[in-house]
């Protein structure tokens, strides 16, 4: 099977069978086993011929809000926002819209049962629960912030530069900015007594443990620095205004801005605060950037890049020497975007024009265009306040995160 177009489910599954056999590059058997007893995963017993284990979860209606073609492209058990469906849509993405990354299936939960178990080294004292009414009784805080997959544009290593990338072949779409209401996670952690020497914080999800080459790796979960958890992450209850839908994540999630959209757990039920550092799979053995350019053991990366795109479907001819409107979206994880510049011929470059905020979170921007009858090459390229810009080719990593490049976008004119 063609390695880009592969569910993530199967990807995993294959690396940890690389890993068993010893055969991973840059991740020897020593370096799994080491981090596989660091996770309490049982991993020794994974063999070749177990992928299958990971199977069913796929199969099992992963997302539970309608998928209707023309919004969605669905990937296996994740469904990708099209951005030709973003094109009149003000700055959040409406959740008709709006990407979902299932590792497994949205569990639905009854958020009157719901408890979040916050415990460990790093608390003063014992474990403390909190109910979601005792949440609402917290301070609350609105913040727009964008969820993006560290893989978003994976699909673009193989059809723009030709590289064999493994991972869920997104396009663009694996990217939604919304306007979240929660309580910030420094407040709940406070209360439930953060000690002066915590280290990490790691939320749990309550969706169905990930069993990735017959090895049931855990709940998903993944550790941040007490210094990103005390700074602008939040446990999040709405969304867009509405309580947060059970395929984000209800009734209560993380969201981290600017970090990697696995860093923002859906379904929290428990929250460990450490003395130590702690590992998951999901900092080790995915969410790294593996490949030659990249250090034995992979490189750990928890921020997104720049990124741009055009609010089209390539597949619609545009009319020919009629005057239209290209209209888009760029954003980076460090700061608001300070320009973005648009080609349509192949070589020059003009100024796209700002729509709505600017500042924020992401920047829609327009430019007009007259294309003559023919095939015609459309590539937008965004730089930040930081003067971090979009090479136009992004350095190969073997599962395919952090794709930056310029995109090209073929379209006709008739
Ligand atoms: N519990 C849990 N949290 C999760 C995931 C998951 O599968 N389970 N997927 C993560 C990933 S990889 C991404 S990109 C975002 C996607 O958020 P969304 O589905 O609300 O767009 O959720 C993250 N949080
Ligand atoms: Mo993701």
């Amino acid at each position: 099977m063609d390695k880009t177009g592969m569910d993530e489910i199967q990807y995993d599954a294959q690396r940890l069978e690389q890993w068993t056999a010893g055969a991973a590059r840059g991740f020897s058997r020593r370096d799994f086993l080491r981090l596989s007893a660091a996770v309490g995963a049982a991993a020794a017993g994974a063999t070749a011929g177990a992928t299958a284990a990971a199977a069913p979860a796929a199969a099992a209606g992963p997302i539970l809000k309608p998928l209707p073609p023309e919004l969605f492209r669905v990937l296996g058990t994740n469904a990708e926002t099209r951005f030709a469906a973003l094109r009149g849509q003000g700055f959040h993405v409406p959740v008709d819209r709006f990407f979902v990354r299932n590792h497994t299936s949205t569990p639905v939960l009854d958020e009157a049962a719901w408890r979040l178990e916050v415990f460990g080294a790093g608390l003063r004292g014992g474990p403390v629960t909190f109910s979601l009414a005792d949440l609402r009784r917290l301070p609350s805080v609105t913040r727009s912030a964008a969820v993006e997959c560290a893989g978003n544009g994976r699909g673009y290593f193989t059809s723009q530069q030709g590289q064999t990338v493994s991972g869920t072949g997104w396009q663009l779409g694996a990217i939604g900015v919304a306007r979240w209401r929660g309580v910030r996670l420094g407040t709940v952690l406070r209360r439930a007594g953060l000690a002066a020497h915590a280290v990490d914080v790691q939320a749990e999800g309550l969706d169905a443990n990930f069993v990735s080459g017959g090895v049931d790796l855990g709940p998903v979960r993944r550790p941040l620095p007490v210094g990103k958890a005390l700074d602008d992450v939040l446990l999040a209850y709405e969304m867009n205004g509405a309580p947060l839908p059970p395929d984000h994540g209800a009734p209560v999630r993380l969201v981290v801005p600017g970090w990697i959209g696995i860093a923002s757990i859906k379904w929290v039920g428990r929250i460990e605060v450490s003395a130590e550092p702690l590992f998951s799979p999901w900092n080790t053995q995915f969410y790294r950037l593996f490949g030659p350019d990249y250090p034995a053991g992979g490189q750990p990366f928890d921020r997104q890049a720049v990124k741009s795109a055009f609010e089209l479907d390539p597949a619609v001819p545009f009319a020919a020497g009629v005057r239209t409107t290209l209209t888009g979206r760029s954003w980076s994880a460090h700061g608001p975007i300070r320009h973005v510049e648009v080609s349509t011929d192949g070589s020059t470059w003009r100024r796209a024009r700002p729509v709505g905020p600017t500042g924020g979170v992401w920047q829609r921007w327009e430019i007009g265009w007259r294309p003559f009858a023919g095939t015609h090459e459309l590539r937008a390229r965004a730089t930040d306040v930081h003067g971090n810009t979009q090479p136009d080719v992004t350095v190969h990593n073997t599962l395919g995160y952090l794709f930056d490049a310029v995109v090209r976008v073929p379209v006709t004119a008739a």
